[in-house]
């Protein structure tokens, strides 16, 4: 992987710490209102039958492949319909995945190795035949609707800077088949990775069926590496691991159980408004272990799971997180966390520090971020996500040599930036019925409504999310471009639902809403960032640049068609519907 490992002796793990305050995260959103029994055949939404035992730890973590594309030579991946285990106590399981051939194909897909500066051509192909997709589609939802069937599929790679023809746009879809959204434009993409060094991702992005072809394994890992940038003496090679989250549930079968039956399926058959499984995947297989040196390793952790957050912690409390990077690559300078909480979507770079811990030690990574209402997860089985046994090197390898910088890159000016930007407020809401079908809406529209977020390209804004629904959270994505987190702004959301107070009045004010003054990012949320936690009952600041992070001008033109989008990282809000364009104006 990525870059060659120095062999000489340690030196020592840096101190700075820091204290966290942990938020409590929550999808909850409303009590079913239609009574329909689980029959044997079907799956209703929040009360999916258990899956089978599965005994913990008994597989090692695998890593999946890698290929370089930082040759110039384009590379062809296909998404394909694959068979994988996931436990030895469970039937192969059927998911769709990424490869370069039907043989090769794999969920995760290949981890896509890129340098910065240096242009890779991605073609995405579909492969996937079949004539319905593994799970229930909702036709009830804007969808991706082929006149011959199939699955369509549309790959973003999240987080580049690169042409919106590239940028996998949820109307860019195509099938196996042949059939075409009306975006699509080609399925050769052109990634510049003219942006720092940073830990992105590609997975499905198609229009009303995201959550069920990610849900099914269309998701894979995408490094841009770059040596001017990268301190040289991090842990690399066999010390550098990539951690791919997800949660699902299983039938005795090894087949996924993903909802048929709706929340409220008189109005959304098939839609739910989360899904969370109670086996915890990590680069594809249930509760696996990793056998580790005395060494630092660097986890590099995408949570690439629907609707859950995890909040990961070390068994043992001694056993602490060196975050050095997020979305947007490395952080200006490390934070040590307990623990740290990763939504759908987000990144986080850690360096864990195994050096002090006795062989034979096993330590586990734990979750106790806590399940949506409708998961109803009363099984602890989603308290724990891995296991790492602390194991003797083999006689004769080399030492580990690392070095941990105390600064990684130049901190943004936050207040210059700010000075020149203008102000954009939105919203998080809800249509419920009798006014509407529920849906989930950005400013209460539709994603076929005009265009509202409409920046200027190379202008800066500040926006304001709010967070106007009675519960849950929400992570929040941006295309194309990274943001910072200004600050965090709790509010009474009963008193503000009552029309007792106001938003736009600063808290000092008797009729505000707000309960607080603003509150600065958590320690984890420092940093550039393209995905953000918004928790009920608060407004999120960001301050975003609709320019690259060096400053200069984007190589291509990011006002062309079909455009960008934002959108809820929770797969199943973004489906319905809780997604609009993000469209640039030329300069002026
Ligand atoms: C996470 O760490 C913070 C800071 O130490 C602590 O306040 C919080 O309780 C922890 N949260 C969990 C869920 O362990
Ligand atoms: C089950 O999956 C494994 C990969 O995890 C594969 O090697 C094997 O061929 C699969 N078995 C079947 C029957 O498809
Ligand atoms: C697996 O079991 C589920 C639930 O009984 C069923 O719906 C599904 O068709 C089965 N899948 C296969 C491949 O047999
Ligand atoms: C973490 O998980 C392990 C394995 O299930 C369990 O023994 C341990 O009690 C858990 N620790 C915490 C702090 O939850
Ligand atoms: C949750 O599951 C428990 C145990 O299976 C059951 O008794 C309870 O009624 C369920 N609650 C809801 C809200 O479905
Ligand atoms: C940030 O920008 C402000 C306003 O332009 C300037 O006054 C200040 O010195 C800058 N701070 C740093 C650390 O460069
Ligand atoms: C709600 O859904 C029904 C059935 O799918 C549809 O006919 C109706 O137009 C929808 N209403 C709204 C307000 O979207
Ligand atoms: C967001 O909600 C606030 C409070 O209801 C409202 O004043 C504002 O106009 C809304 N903004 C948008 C863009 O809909
Ligand atoms: C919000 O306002 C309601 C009604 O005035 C009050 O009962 C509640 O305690 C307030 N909540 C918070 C978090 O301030
Ligand atoms: C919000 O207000 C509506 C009436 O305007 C009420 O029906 C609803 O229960 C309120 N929700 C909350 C969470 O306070
Ligand atoms: C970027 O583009 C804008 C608008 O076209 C132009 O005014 C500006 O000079 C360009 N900046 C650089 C660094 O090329
Ligand atoms: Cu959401």
């Amino acid at each position: 992987m990525g870059r060659n490992c120095s062999k000489t002796e340690s030196l020592a793990f840096p101190p700075t710490l820091t204290t966290i305050s942990h938020f409590a995260l929550l999808f909850v959103l409303l009590a079913p209102t239609s009574v329909i029994r689980a029959q044997d055949v079907h799956s209703l939404c929040g009360d999916l039958a258990a899956s089978p035992t599965l005994t913990p730890f008994v597989e090692p973590l695998p890593i999946p492949p890698t290929i370089d594309i930082s040759t110039g030579v384009p590379i062809t991946l296909g998404a394909y319909k694959i068979s994988q285990s996931i436990h030895p106590d469970l039937p192969n399981t059927t998911f769709y995945g990424f490869g370069t051939s039907q043989d090769t194909a794999t969920y995760p897909g290949p981890t896509l190795e890129a340098k910065k500066d240096v242009t890779s051509y991605v073609r995405f192909e579909n492969h996937i035949t079949d004539s319905e997709h593994l799970f229930a589609v909702d036709r009830t939802l804007h969808h991706a609707n082929p006149t011959n069937g199939g699955v369509p599929i549309s790959v973003h790679l999240h987080g580049a800077d690169s042409e919106s023809k590239y940028d996998g746009h949820p109307e860019a879809w195509h099938t196996a088949a042949g059939d075409r959204g009306q975006a699509f434009i080609t399925a050769d993409n052109v990634y510049p990775n003219e942006q720092p060094a940073s830990p992105l991702w590609y997975h499905d992005h198609t229009i009303g069926l995201t959550r069920l072809n990610s849900a099914a394994g269309l998701v894979g890992l995408y490094f841009i590496r770059s040596q001017a940038e990268e301190p040289p003496f991090l842990p690399c090679g066999e010390y550098e691991i990539p951690l791919v989250l997800q949660d699902k549930q299983f039938f005795p079968n090894g087949s996924i159980n993903f909802p048929d039956i709706g929340q409220m399926p008189d109005v959304h058959p098939q839609w739910c408004p989360d899904y969370m499984g109670d086996t915890i995947l990590v680069n594809g297989k249930a509760w696996p272990y990793l056998n580790v040196y005395q060494g630092v390793y660097r986890l590099r952790i995408l949570n690439g799971a629907n609707s859950r957050a995890f909040t990961l912690a070390f068994s043992d409390c001694r056993m602490k997180f060196l975050q050095i990077g997020t979305d947007g690559g490395y952080l200006w300078a490390p934070v040590e966390l307990v623990n740290v909480t990763i939504a759908p979507a987000y990144r986080v770079d850690v360096l864990v520090d195994f050096r002090s811990v006795p062989c034979g030690t096993s330590l586990f990574l734990n979750n106790s971020a806590v399940d949506t209402i409708l998961s109803n997860d009363t099984t602890p089985t989603t308290n724990n996500v891995m296991k790492f046994n602390v194991v003797e090197k083999p006689p004769g390898s080399p030492d580990q040599y690392v070095e941990i910088p105390e600064f990684f890159i130049p901190m943004p000016n936050v207040s210059a930036l700010a000075a020149k930007a203008k102000y954009r407020n939105v919203n998080l809401t809800v249509t419920l019925p009798p006014k509407g079908n529920i849906s989930f809406l950005l400013s209460d529209k539709h994603w076929v409504d005009p265009p509202t977020e409409t920046p200027q390209l190379y202008s800066t804004e500040i926006w304001d999310i709010f967070h106007l629904i009675p519960s849950g959270m929400h992570p929040i994505h941006l295309h194309l471009v990274n943001f910072l987190v200004m600050h965090t702004q709790a509010f009474n959301f009963t008193q503000f639902n009552a029309s007792e107070c106001s938003l736009q009045l600063p808290y000092t004010d008797p009729s505000s809403c707000f309960i607080g003054p603003p509150q600065p990012p958590q320690p984890a949320e420092i940093g550039w960032k393209d995905t953000i936690i918004v928790n009920h009952g608060t407004v999120v600041r960001l301050l975003v640049p609709f320019f690259p992070r060096s400053g200069a001008n984007y190589s291509f033109d990011p006002t062309t068609f079909p455009g960008y989008v934002w959108h809820c990282h929770n797969l199943d809000h973004e489906d319905n519907d809780m997604m609009r364009p993000l469209l640039f104006q030329p300069p002026v």
